[in-house]
């Protein structure tokens, strides 16, 4: 873990269109915590509305408000040195986790930007740490144009930041190769979901 951690050397900034960029960083905290997270987190089901019809949302969730107290202590070591590397940039810390379960390649996260809140209007950060199998993450612009894939394997970060989560979509693609459970790590600042 102190290793992982000792020094966030990143790769050049990849800028996007519209003032939108993302820093990928392959391997960072690349820790064996998948299996912890699968038992030690209380995932939810949840339901939406999709037109007429309440589906099944295609992933297990869990909220980590502001100041509630990670599942792992090595998500808030992650979280001490993202916020080390990106507070002076951002003006603020990050604040809440978002975690996901993809259980196998039928879940999945359909195209969309974090632009509830603050997000909506304001530049900002969401900075993601992926376990377990790798996924790929989508990102296309809003305007139209082509669209980039990154893969995320695990101990893998990938921050979004500028207006990315206006200017930029991204999803999770279902894919039909043999793929076994993933979680992604979501940190974001107060205020941006
Ligand atoms: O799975 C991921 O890493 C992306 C998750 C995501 O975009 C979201 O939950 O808003």
């Amino acid at each position: 873990m102190e290793q992982a951690l000792l020094d966030l050397d990143l790769p050049p900034r990849r800028e996007l269109s519209a003032g939108a960029w993302v820093d990928h960083v392959p391997g960072l905290f690349d820790l064996p915590l998948l299996g912890r997270l699968l038992t030690d987190v209380p995932w939810q089901a949840d339901k939406r509305t999709m037109y007429d019809r309440v589906v099944d949302v295609p992933r297990l969730q869990c909220w980590y408000d502001r100041n509630a107290p990670l599942p792992l202590p090595e998500l808030a070591s992650i979280k001490a040195r993202l916020d080390q590397r990106y507070e002076p940039e951002l003006g603020e810390r990050f604040a809440t986790a978002g975690l996901c379960l993809y259980r196998d390649g039928r879940d999945s996260v359909a195209w969309h930007g974090d632009r509830i809140g603050r997000g909506n209007t304001a530049d900002t950060m969401v900075a993601i740490v992926s376990f377990g199998d790798t996924r790929s993450l989508a990102l296309r612009p809003v305007e139209g144009g082509r669209s980039i894939r990154i893969d995320m394997a695990n101990g893998d970060l990938l921050v979004m930041g500028g207006s990315c989560q206006r200017t930029w979509q991204h999803c999770v693609p279902k894919t039909l190769q043999p793929t076994g459970p993933r979680v992604s790590v979501q940190f974001r600042p107060r205020g941006v979901r």
